[in-house]
């Protein structure tokens, strides 16, 4: 159970379109594949993705922290030791994909030694998640034809479109064109990245009052606490509350500070110990949950699958699962396959997740 070795292993995979939003764009998954090694031979896996427009990490610095500052702190732990590793890891600010991948990394560590998927040590609620795709910055006619694919290809039907370009009619355009392509048999929600004001925000969202909108999230600058208080009053949708909750104390404060009714929960920034924690506050403070998506590869999905699968506020909404298609290839020895607009996760102990060696050769920046 002893943590013996904790590598940080950078690698890039081209995407084959690239995801453009309000805070940035995705061109290349250049992340950072975390394994944890156990004195028992056992290896735990998971990865962090650098969004230096969202958390400022980049893919150096995520390598750095971990093999200078993180390894050195938990090498002799156990794995059964997950407050401590916390708890160590806290004595350094930021840097939360990086916590994260170290955090999910000594679960699926955890779950492989006791032989039991990661997702039933958490909760083991259910075994799949209905999917919901994000789609990119485009023109309508590009961006209904992208929603078309996932449907025919997939079976996806919830979408969630990038909005808070300026003007906001680009964006609002293409919530209409989506709706009168497909009426109701999409659901339709919006996130601005914090790209407009909050009365730009107010503005668009009167705009598409009447496309049965399911959510909207982080429209306006969290720093603009009045703005914000004032949009979320006023309107008639959950507000998702995303880059303004990095940590589960974030939450807290947003919910009773008027300026969010519901949040996004990722993995990648807050692991399965403190997404754990932001659950428990959501049950205990009435917000709906969406699982959120870092722009994540295969081996992130799993992750975010193992923790939505758990407990039944976290799989009651479709999540942000199918990024990853937008990726030229990925690490893993048997890909994620999403059918009927459903994703299942695996029975194998863990993560579920098990790394091609070939693949990672090839992507590996280090050597
Ligand atoms: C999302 O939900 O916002 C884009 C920026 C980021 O931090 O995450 C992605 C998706
Ligand atoms: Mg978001």
């Amino acid at each position: 159970m002893k943590i013996t070795e904790i590598e940080a292993i950078p690698f890039a995979i081209p995407y084959t379109k690239p995801l453009r939003f309000a805070s940035g764009e995705v061109h290349a998954a250049e992340h950072v594949l975390v394994r944890v090694h156990t004195d028992e031979g056992i290896v735990g896996v998971a990865e962090a993705p650098p969004r230096p427009f969202t958390y400022g990490e980049t893919q150096d610095g995520i390598v750095a922290v971990i093999d200078k500052v993180f390894a050195p702190q938990l090498v002799g732990l156990t794995v059964l030791e997950r407050e401590v590793i916390g708890e160590r890891l806290a004595r350094t600010v930021g840097n939360p994909t990086a916590k994260s991948a170290i955090d999910m990394a000594v679960w699926d560590a955890l779950g492989k030694i006791l032989g039991y998927p990661v997702a039933d040590l958490l909760g083991g609620y259910t075994d799949r998640m209905r999917v919901s795709h994000m789609l990119g910055f485009d023109e309508p006619s590009v961006m209904v034809a992208e929603a078309a694919r996932m449907r025919d290809t997939y079976g996806i039907n919830t979408f969630k479109v990038k909005v808070g370009r300026r003007p906001a009619s680009l964006d609002t355009a293409v919530v209409r064109a989506l709706r009168e392509s497909f009426g109701e048999s999409i659901d339709l929600y919006v996130d601005g990245n914090r790209g407009w004001s909050a009365s730009e925000s107010m503005r668009a969202m009167t705009e598409m009052a009447d496309l049965g909108l399911l959510f909207a999230e982080e429209l306006c600058p969290a720093d603009d606490v009045q703005g914000r208080r004032w949009l979320v009053e006023r309107l008639d949708v959950p507000f998702i509350a995303d880059e303004s909750v990095p940590e589960p104390a974030d939450i807290t404060r947003e919910v009773l500070g008027g300026s969010a009714t519901a949040i996004s929960i990722k993995t990648a920034r807050t692991g399965f110990t403190r997404s754990r924690r932001a659950h428990h506050l959501a049950e205990g403070l009435g917000l709906e949950v969406v699982m959120g998506n870092q722009i994540d590869g295969q081996i992130g999905t799993a992750c975010t699958l193992a923790f939505g699968t758990a407990f039944e506020l976290t799989s009651r909404q479709a999540g942000e699962l199918s990024n990853f298609l937008d990726m030229s290839d990925d690490l893993l020895a048997e890909p994620l396959q999403i059918s009927d607009g459903l994703l299942h996760r695996s029975e194998a102990p863990g993560i579920g997740v098990e790394i091609d060696p070939e693949k990672l050769t090839h992507y590996r920046l280090d050597h």
